[in-house]
């Protein structure tokens, strides 16, 4: 019986009179057809899966599995959390539907992508917005993540306090460096599926497509794109220096990783376990922004030892451009007065 269908019968035999003797006798039916299973002794209360877009290596997927063996050790055994890291369980739009519907029980979209769902989630995402992480964290563990969280809630998605890190996004290329917004012109361009980066790619006049992340190494490498943006670090564990010769540190967007729950097994979980899962999670993301930063002190050279060539562009042309097309007063409107006052609190006026 598939974990879903067992905690489903333990929940309908819960509302019987003779449920504890009859969920004793599942569980006990559970344990021997596990026999000689190699990491745990009997099937686990909630056995839940967690799907992810990123390698083994990234520091996301580094913690979430120490956070699972967290969880396991502090439930005595109740939840255990399976981790479906690199796309395995499919793309991000996959992985996406498939947590609203229970199909996976945990996933963590970047910002840019749960907003095709949610979409105040992509206001960390405006271009330029951030200086730096001390206004990143104070905003998204302050009250601009506490209101997109709130969004999240609606859509039946539970939404844990700390954001992880993926990065601020830099951009590489094939054909030629990225210097001024004047060299965006007509870029072939992968992005995330996300409305805000084809908007504001548009914006600096380049030709953006969206992708989901488990096809950009092949779109680079068979060139149906010249270039993409993403954080140095995914740059390293997806070894996109391998398909790209430039990278130009445009820092032009900040990019974090809402980790989230299917609103229901959430509920379904009893507070004490709640307890322990969500602090393991917060925890553990605390810890991996920690790794990314240490990251972001090495990354670069070992990307530059790699064969890439860097260059830092000033972000002033590309400011303007972005301001002169719209891009700021548009998306000003669609995020809403509410929550572009809760950026601009946190980052001063944008344009
Ligand atoms: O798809 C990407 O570029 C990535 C890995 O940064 C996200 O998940 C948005």
């Amino acid at each position: 019986m598939n974990p879903l269908s067992r905690r489903t019968m333990l929940k309908a035999l819960a509302a019987t009179p003779a449920a504890g003797m009859v969920a004793g006798l599942a569980a006990g039916a559970g344990t021997a057809t596990l026999i000689g299973a190699p990491r745990i002794a009997r099937a686990a209360e909630f056995d839940f899966k967690y799907g992810n877009n990123l390698p083994l290596t990234h520091p996301l997927n580094v913690r979430s599995h120490e956070a699972a063996e967290r969880i396991r050790r502090e439930t005595n055994g109740r939840v255990d959390i399976q981790i479906f890291p690199n796309n395995q369980l499919g793309g991000d739009t996959d992985m996406l539907s498939q947590v609203r519907s229970g199909g996976i029980t945990f996933f963590t979209p970047s910002a840019l992508v749960i907003a095709t769902l949610v979409p105040v989630a992509a206001i960390n995402a405006v271009g330029f917005a951030f200086a730096d992480y001390g206004q990143v964290w104070s905003a998204m563990d302050g009250k601009l993540g506490e209101h997109v969280r709130g969004a999240i809630s609606k859509v039946g998605l539970h939404a844990f306090e700390k954001m992880w890190d993926n990065g601020f996004r830099q951009m590489t290329s094939g054909a030629k460096p990225i210097q001024t917004a004047a060299d965006m012109d007509g870029l072939k361009i992968r992005v995330p599926v996300s409305p805000l980066s084809i908007a504001m790619f548009k914006s600096l006049s380049a030709a953006p497509a969206s992708l989901q992340f488990s096809e950009v190494y092949s779109s680079l490498q068979t060139r149906i794109v010249d270039a993409q943006e993403n954080p140095l670090p995914i740059i390293q564990v997806a070894k996109l220096y391998e398909v790209q010769k430039y990278c130009a540190l445009s820092n032009h967007i900040w990019d974090g990783f809402w980790f989230i729950a299917n609103g229901r097994a959430w509920r379904g979980l009893p507070p004490d376990l709640q307890k322990i899962v969500s602090t393991a999670i917060n925890d553990a993301g605390v810890q991996q922004r920690e790794d990314i930063k240490a990251l972001n002190q090495s990354v670069q050279a070992d990307l530059q030892s790699k064969g890439l060539a860097f260059n830092q562009p000033s972000p002033d042309s590309f400011r303007a451009k972005l301001r002169d097309s719209g891009f700021y007063g548009e998306w000003k409107g669609r995020f809403g007065d509410e929550a572009w006052a809760l950026l601009e609190g946190a980052v001063g006026k944008l344009a």
